[in-house]
């Protein structure tokens, strides 16, 4: 079984939206179309609570972009974004959800971030994607979505490590790039890691 994993197509990170991904919504298209190819399509949202300790405003003195610890570990500090039942942190409007089976809500802990749709960023808990996944036969997973240099980075490195058959669809995805060059170095780092850098024009599509 093959899934595709849609990373966080919310609007706060879509042009416009409180913490935006250049060209964030030109992937939107590019799923839609990808998806009827899939035995299984599953999403993450990013569902902060306000107090979220990844808010730059909850530190005080702190800006947006600076690392502090939280927790024992480093964490960039981002605008307040994808606060839970907010429209920042609704499915952009132009995504297909009809074919979306199973939704995994990340990031609701205070006192830790977590970018990938399989654990939180100290791996302390697990969302259970993993279980659900290979309750449901999956062995391939293809990853699409925002932003390539945080949660698409992090969900592929832990779905590779976790034994799936892990692909990135590069032209699906888009990053922040917060510094030159980090969506590269992150696609470099998931290859190094065994995930599969593949491009939307040779899967099978709508
Ligand atoms: C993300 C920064 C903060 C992401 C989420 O979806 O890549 N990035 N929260
Ligand atoms: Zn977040």
């Amino acid at each position: 079984m093959r899934c595709l994993l849609l990373v966080d197509l919310q609007n706060d990170f879509l042009p416009g939206g409180a913490l935006p991904v250049p060209e964030g919504d030109a992937v939107i298209p590019v799923v839609n179309r990808l998806q009827p190819g899939f035995d299984l399509v599953v999403a993450t949202q990013d569902w902060h609570p306000p107090n979220h300790g990844s808010f730059a405003v909850n530190h005080p003195g702190r800006r947006v972009g600076e690392v502090v610890d939280l927790d024992g570990l480093p964490q960039v500090l981002w605008p307040v974004h994808c606060v839970q039942f907010t429209p920042g942190a609704e499915f952009a409007p132009g995504l297909d959800t009809s074919r979306i089976v199973h939704v995994v809500r990340k990031g609701t802990d205070p006192r830790i971030d977590s970018y990938s749709g399989f654990f939180d960023n100290g791996k302390r808990r697990s969302t259970g994607l993993a279980d659900f996944l290979r309750q449901q036969g999956v062995r391939e997973v293809y990853v699409a979505g925002l932003a390539t240099d945080y949660c698409v980075k992090a969900t592929a490195l832990d779905a590779v490590q976790l034994g799936f058959a892990t692909r990135v669809i590069t032209d699906a995805c888009r990053g922040v790039n917060l510094q030159p060059g980090d969506v590269d170095r992150a696609l470099a780092e998931m290859a190094r890691a065994g995930v599969r850098l593949v491009r939307s024009d040779e899967l099978p599509g709508r």
